[in-house]
């Protein structure tokens, strides 16, 4: 008779996904619910340096796409927190950990939007970083984030394709719309590149989450990835990359990259990027003029199970 810990052992192996209802040991499920309750958090938080363009849009066509985008990207929150809480956490407890910043979200958000091509930027190198990442991710070993990734996947491709051509118009316009897009690349291409996380000789949770095949690439290869696909991107906007230690290297086929700013990317994860603050107040005054919400659709179940029981 297998143990609980072999069976398992045994389906991560033979690449079977975890359910739910499956045994697990406790550090696959914490580890679980971090990743992705903090996945949720930035899909949550990447709504709010976007909306600040909803408004601003140059167009009817562009404000009608990124309302879309910025839509989707709530839904991507939503399919995710359902999925941290088949593992059984509290949504709201996710939710109040964020505010009170024991829990993560994705560092790019914390950089300002200035102007519209870092809406084109975000569209296309943001959701571009995300898109690699999150590939990866509709294999991964447990079953409900793997089937959330496959969906987010579709949407986040669109929302990749409509960022790249947004910034193709600009590239291709006025001096001035180039050296927009010019300024957005510069000041997004760095934070993009940290999504990622820290190098892998210095990520504490990779040894773990990809011997429980949470993680199926690490840090630095799917890194890789994103330059590999993204500087003949770059190139044929006919735009710079802001690193000029980028090289081509002819033998392994890869872009190699200079040093990432890592003392950064450490403050920007410890609150102190250039948005943090105001994101966390964003997030805190939604949670707070929500609760009448939450109170009222507490009520109204609690009297809809009332109402069922008298009928049963
Ligand atoms: N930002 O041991 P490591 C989107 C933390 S949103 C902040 O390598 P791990 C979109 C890490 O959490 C896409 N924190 O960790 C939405 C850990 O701290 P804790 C978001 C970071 O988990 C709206 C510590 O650093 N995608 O597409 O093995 C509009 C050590 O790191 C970051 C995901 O969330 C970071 N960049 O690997 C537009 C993907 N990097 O938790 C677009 C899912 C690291 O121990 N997540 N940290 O306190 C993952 O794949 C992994 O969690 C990571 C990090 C690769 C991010």
């Amino acid at each position: 008779m297998n143990t609980q810990v072999e069976l398992f052992d045994n389906k991560v192996e033979n690449d079977i996904s975890i359910e739910p209802k499956d045994w697990m040991p406790d550090a696959y499920r914490k580890t679980l619910i971090r990743q992705i309750g903090q996945h949720g958090h930035s899909e949550v938080v990447g709504m709010l340096p976007e909306g600040n363009w909803i408004t601003r849009a140059p167009t009817l066509k562009r404000k009608a796409v990124l309302l879309a985008k910025v839509q989707d990207e709530a839904g991507h929150g939503l399919y995710l927190y359902s999925a941290a809480e088949t593992l059984g956490a509290d949504r709201d407890d996710m939710m109040e950990k964020l505010i009170a910043g024991r829990m993560k979200y994705s560092s790019i958000f914390n950089y300002p939007t200035l102007t519209w091509a870092d809406i084109a930027a975000i569209g296309w190198l943001v959701d571009g970083a995300a898109i690699v990442n999150q590939v990866a991710l509709c294999r991964t070993s447990y079953g409900p984030y793997a089937r959330a990734m496959v969906r987010i996947c579709k949407e986040e491709s669109f929302h990749q394709r409509q960022g790249f051509e947004a910034m193709m118009v600009l590239a291709n316009g006025t001096p001035e719309q180039k050296a927009m897009a010019q300024d957005a690349v510069d000041r997004f291409w760095w934070p993009a590149l940290m999504m990622f996380g820290p190098n892998d000789d210095n990520s504490p949770n990779s040894a773990a989450s990809m011997a429980w095949k949470i993680k199926l690439f690490s840090n630095d290869e799917l890194r890789q990835k994103f330059v590999n696909n993204t500087v003949p991107q770059v190139l044929q906007l006919g735009l710079t990359i802001p690193d000029k230690d980028l090289t081509f290297n002819e033998e392994t086929g890869n872009y190699e990259f200079g040093e990432i700013n890592w003392d950064e990317f450490f403050a920007v994860i410890a609150g102190k990027g250039p948005c943090n603050h105001e994101r966390i107040e964003a997030r805190r005054k939604a949670w707070e003029d929500g609760k009448w919400v939450r109170d009222s659709a507490a009520v109204y179940a609690q009297k809809q199970q009332v109402n069922a029981q008298k009928a049963a």
